[in-house]
């Protein structure tokens, strides 16, 4: 075989290569609502820009407003406001963002809360620990601490923020968005376009991809995202994250340690002013979604369902749409690939999702007022 053979056949086994690789990205962007839902919906409460629900193990809720305030909400929806929660830089996509409860609060009774802080440069998203201290109708935060500061900080929207534990209740996982500085994703100083893994404390893990290197490598476990508002682990171990792309370029990811998933040398999807940005297909070498939207639904809020109400849906992801206000439910087949398999419009902005100990789910809308819902099986 002469030279020229030889590139043509490379070229030709990397085209092969790059299709087997992305046969299973599945698009799912044009799919229509579904029929009429298998839940009946009930308002318990009302909201100022809602942005997270947490459940305590007695069945009560967090729910986290955006301009800078915290709830302990029960299940018929009477509110009690936390007090000493630390001051928030809250302008358009930032402020106020997740709280997670900690794997230890029975005995601990830690919580977690990400939020931007006031700083020169603008803000800074930093992660904050803090004891949740309830007493008769009070409730507070004892010595919140902050544990992780976003380095550097500044920049725009695009914050991330969302909190996942490892199955094992040892690592605390981190999201954090782009800031709306693409290329800082792909720069591993910056603590931008990462998912983070951290110890409990805030400390660095011994045992991360980067570990023996310092500061934001070694804290770094991927690579490469955008803006991902949802995180959280399978009943299976593994760990899944949405992240908003571009026009068009909305994804969910496999997390696998090391990884890096593209953000903004590529995406299904292009900018928003029109400017085209190479497909994933075109770098093999980058994780490709598995499943992705074009158009957009702004995904936000993630929680796999494993509760008694809903049995049909169990081992599914329930994700919330703020563009495509509907409650979008993802399945996986028995290779693992996730599909979109049903979609409700709930007309509305949908912020978060999460399931309550007896299985209702609960969701959130970005609005204000926005609603708190529960969901329990039709009659
Ligand atoms: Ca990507």
């Amino acid at each position: 075989m002469n030279r020229r053979n030889t590139l043509m056949a490379l070229v030709a086994a990397g085209l092969v290569a790059i299709s087997q690789a992305h046969a299973d990205s599945i698009n799912a962007g044009s799919r229509r609502p579904s029929g009429t839902p298998p839940f009946a919906t009930q308002t318990v409460a009302e909201f100022d820009t809602p942005w997270a629900i947490a459940f305590l193990p007695d069945g009560r809720m967090l729910v986290t407003e955006k301009p800078g305030r915290i709830f302990v909400v029960t299940q018929s929806g009477q509110k009690t406001e936390i007090g000493n929660v630390p001051a928030v830089a809250a302008r358009g996509q930032n402020g106020l963002l997740d709280i997670a409860v900690s794997p230890s609060f029975a005995t601990t009774s830690q919580v977690y809360i990400t939020s931007t802080e006031p700083s020169p440069e603008g803000s800074r998203l930093v992660l904050t620990r803090a004891v949740l201290s309830l007493a008769n109708d009070r409730a507070a935060l004892t010595d919140p601490t902050v544990i992780w500061r976003q380095t550097p900080s500044g920049g725009g929207g695009q914050p991330g923020g969302i909190i996942a534990f490892d199955p094992q209740g040892t690592h605390l996982f981190l999201t954090v968005g782009d800031r709306m500085q693409p290329n800082s994703a792909q720069d591993p100083r910056q603590a931008r376009g990462k998912v983070l893994r951290l110890n409990l404390d805030g400390s660095t893990p011994s045992d991360n991809p980067m570990a023996g290197d310092e500061g934001v490598p070694a804290q770094t476990w991927t690579t490469g995202h955008r803006n991902p508002y949802g995180l959280a682990f399978a009943a299976d171990g593994r760990l899944w994250l949405h992240e908003m792309g571009p026009r068009g370029g909305d994804e969910f990811n496999l997390i696998e340690p090391g990884k890096n998933y593209g953000w903004p040398l590529v995406s299904n999807g292009d900018n928003y002013d029109g400017t085209p940005i190479p497909r994933h297909a075109t770098r093999p070498d980058l994780t490709a979604p598995p499943l992705y939207w074009d158009p957009v639904i702004a995904p936000a809020g993630l929680a796999f369902y494993d509760g008694a109400m809903f049995p049909q849906w169990k081992g599914s992801a329930l994700i919330g749409g703020l563009r495509a206000q509907a409650l979008v439910r993802v399945a996986f087949r028995a290779d693992g690939q996730p599909d979109e398999v049903e979609r409700w419009d709930m007309g509305a902005r949908i912020r978060d999702v999460a399931v309550a100990p007896d299985g209702a789910v609960w969701i959130i809308e970005d609005d204000s007022p926005g609603r708190l819902r529960r969901l329990t099986p039709a009659k």
